[in-house]
């Protein structure tokens, strides 16, 4: 991309299950965020860099506002689109966390993104725009259903038009702010949640031990941290074949975006009860 007229940054906000992470894999085209029913999936922030048509966005995945409230995350985001179950409209709307937020970042604008939509009978779903109205003043409200890829492009142009105008932010190859390190740790937790039961993929951190060069080759040893005894067999599976097929699926997602092969090996550990640890949380990286 060589002629950028529009480019900047823009933060997907919302409580456990909206669907923020749906809508940054939706709109950037990208499987680079872990989403799954299980409540409390993102632990980080999360980067991913949509660039086409003269247009560049740097989307920011959250974590839920109800697990790790940090607006000062948010200040420097150019718009907000804060995901809302269309199930739970007035609920979460009038949710105090996300009348806080509105008050801590009084100067970005918020556009309103209705997930879920498809879980409404079609006659109600004009009527949704209206209920988001009546309860308060947006700049946009755009419904969406990222899983199918309904509504995506509209919230992107909405989004688009926010954009300050700016030369290229990013080089064109450039497709996350993050290191390939922790890109791979992310892979490897969406494969997690692809196979294992959500309370086991949810209560399993990933942490690299080694991202090496081997035989030309990237050669990436992880340990996946369980948080209970009972859980390691089930990671592990018969005869390793759970295991196997963790890695399978996220070398074919990280060799993806590193863009050269890859192996990985995995090795099953306990650390008991880490996910209430906060020193646990600090040495896996995870904010929550
Ligand atoms: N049917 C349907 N499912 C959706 C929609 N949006 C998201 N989902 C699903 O809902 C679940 C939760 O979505 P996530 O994207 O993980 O939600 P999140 O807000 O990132 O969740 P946390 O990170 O836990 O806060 C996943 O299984 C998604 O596939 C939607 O519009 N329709
Ligand atoms: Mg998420």
């Amino acid at each position: 991309m060589t002629d950028i007229v529009k480019a900047g940054y823009a933060g997907l906000t919302g409580l456990s299950n909206s669907g923020k992470s749906a809508l940054i894999n939706g709109l950037t085209q990208r499987k680079i965020s872990p989403s799954c029913s299980h409540e409390g999936t993102t632990r980080v922030p999360v980067t991913s860099i949509y660039s086409d048509r003269g247009v560049q966005i740097c989307f920011l995945d959250t974590p839920p506002l109800d697990r790790f409230y940090d607006p000062s995350l948010l200040r420097t985001m150019d718009v907000i689109c804060h995901a809302v179950n269309s199930r739970k409209i007035s609920e979460q709307l009038q949710d105090p966390l996300f009348r806080r937020l509105r008050r801590d970042l009084p100067d970005v604008p918020i556009v309103i993104a209705t997930t879920f939509v498809d879980h409404l009978p079609h006659r109600l779903r004009g009527a949704l725009i209206n209920q988001v109205t009546m309860l308060d003043d947006f700049p946009e409200i755009v419904p969406v259903c990222p899983p199918a890829g309904d509504g995506l492009t509209r919230l992107r142009d909405v989004m688009s038009d926010f954009m300050p105008r700016s030369r290229q932010l990013f080089p064109d190859n450039c497709t996350s702010l993050h290191s390939e390190r922790f890109l791979v740790c992310e892979q490897v937790r969406i494969s997690l949640f692809n196979v294992l039961p959500p309370d086991i993929a949810s209560n399993t951190a990933v942490q690299i031990e080694e991202f090496s060069i081997r035989d030309e080759k990237r050669y990436v040893r992880a340990n996946l941290h369980v948080a209970r005894h009972s859980s390691k067999g089930v990671v592990i599976g018969r005869k390793g074949t759970m295991l196997q097929h963790i890695a399978e699926i996220a070398s074919i997602g990280a060799s993806k975006i590193l863009q050269r092969p890859l192996y990985l090996d995995l090795w099953v550990k306990v650390r008991e009860s880490w996910t209430s640890n906060p020193e646990d949380l600090r040495e896996f990286g995870y904010v929550c």
